[in-house]
């Protein structure tokens, strides 16, 4: 039984997970009431299967192509690589939308909301994750998971998780590579749900077409996302939670805003930015955030930024891969970890200076790369 249970494990559960990851997944069963058998049961899809379930949305292999993508392992890189190279002229029809705020803001509140309505128009949505932390908390992932109860049951919707383990840069990389997939599966809208804390949001402003912020009113302190700067990578502003008692300070909070927002330089150009009122548990407000995204998309597509920004973030990501191999290298090479300590104590002992110390380790890899 321990082991049947094992294996309906959700393919997001990092290896060796205890029992803190209550969720399994029950073998589903076709419209006639027999035992699934697709080509997804097989333990080792080849290049060809998956690319061709993606393209199909086969859930399965939709989950097993995301979890390859994911996988930090050398050897699936190279096909992880030709999945994606054959996926990607199918990517891109979509609009990535960047979800941020403080924790309890209400964001998976708002894109279980946005994710209903969207999917009543028609829309096919994926929501992913950006958190580094998660691997961490494990916690949080069935979090959101059981905020998003409705949208994870419909079958228009994609969620995905943050991928387990790695640094920031790691975990994005990841992600950049996930919306390729979920898009080649024909998802048109991307929902990327990011905590508000340390790099994340700019991170996520990277690989997004429209960025919202989440705020809340009456928090003790109307311009959370001032201090850190948020306000200034945002599309829009929505202020959630404005039903009750709050919708008085709700409003005072976005007139304060908006002044605020008056000193900014917009960071979208040709777009002003919109701060508005919303409920993410009433539904107030949420028809009209998607005509902010629309009238967005309108704008920004007929300048040429919206293309022109899509291309300038590849060039981004292309620069950060290289950027994450390098530091790769130079960390993993057995030179540099044979000797890196006893650098950094003779920095610490005033032996050496900085400036030197790292004229000595860049000259450590360089005697073993060419
Ligand atoms: N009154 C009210 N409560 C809300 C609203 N939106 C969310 N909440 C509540 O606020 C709490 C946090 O909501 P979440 O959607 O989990 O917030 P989050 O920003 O995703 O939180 P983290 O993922 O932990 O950062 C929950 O108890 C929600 O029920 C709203 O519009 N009005
Ligand atoms: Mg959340």
């Amino acid at each position: 039984m321990k082991e049947d249970a094992n294996k309906y494990k959700p393919d997001w559960t990092p290896e060796n997970a205890g029992e803190e990851f209550a969720v399994r997944v029950v073998k589903g069963t076709d419209k006639r009431g027999s035992v699934r058998q697709n080509n997804a049961d097989k333990k080792n899809n080849s290049v060809d299967e998956l690319i061709r379930g993606v393209l199909n949305n086969d859930r399965v292999l939709l989950a097993k192509t995301i979890t390859l993508v994911e996988s930090n392992a050398r050897p699936h890189y190279e096909k992880a690589q030709q999945v994606l190279q054959q996926l990607l002229p199918s990517s891109g029809k979509s609009v990535r939308i960047g979800i941020s705020g403080v924790p309890g803001a209400g964001k998976s509140t708002l894109i279980e909301s946005l994710g209903m309505y969207l999917i009543g128009r028609g829309h096919k949505v994926a929501v992913l994750t950006v958190d580094p932390s998660s691997s961490l908390t494990k916690g949080s992932i069935l979090g959101d998971k059981t905020r998003m109860e409705k949208l994870s049951r419909e079958e228009n919707c994609f969620i995905r998780p943050s991928p387990s383990g790695g640094t920031l840069g790691g975990v994005t990389r990841k992600s950049r590579e996930t919306i390729i997939v979920c898009e080649a599966a024909g998802y048109d809208v991307i929902l990327i749900e990011t905590v508000g804390i340390g790099q994340n949001e700019i991170t996520v402003r990277s690989m997004v077409d429209f960025f919202l912020l989440v705020q809340i009113a009456g928090a003790g302190d109307e311009l959370q996302g001032m201090k850190k700067g948020v306000v200034e990578i945002a599309d829009a502003i929505a202020i959630n939670k404005a039903d009750g008692d709050n919708i008085k300070k709700a409003e005072l909070a976005k007139t304060e805003l908006l002044n605020v927002m008056n000193y900014l330089k917009p960071v979208s150009a040709g777009w002003t930015p919109e701060v508005f009122t919303c409920s993410a548990q009433s539904g107030t407000g949420i028809k009209e955030l998607w005509s902010t995204v629309e009238k967005f998309k309108v704008t920004t597509m007929s300048s040429g930024f919206f293309e022109s920004r899509r291309n300038e973030q590849k060039i981004d990501w292309t620069m950060r891969m290289v950027e994450n191999e390098l530091l790769d290298n130079f960390y993993n090479n057995e030179i540099v970890k044979n000797n890196i300590s006893a650098i950094k104590q003779k920095i610490k002992n005033g032996e050496l200076l900085p400036t030197s110390a790292a004229e000595s380790l860049l000259k450590l890899l360089k005697t073993t790369v060419h």
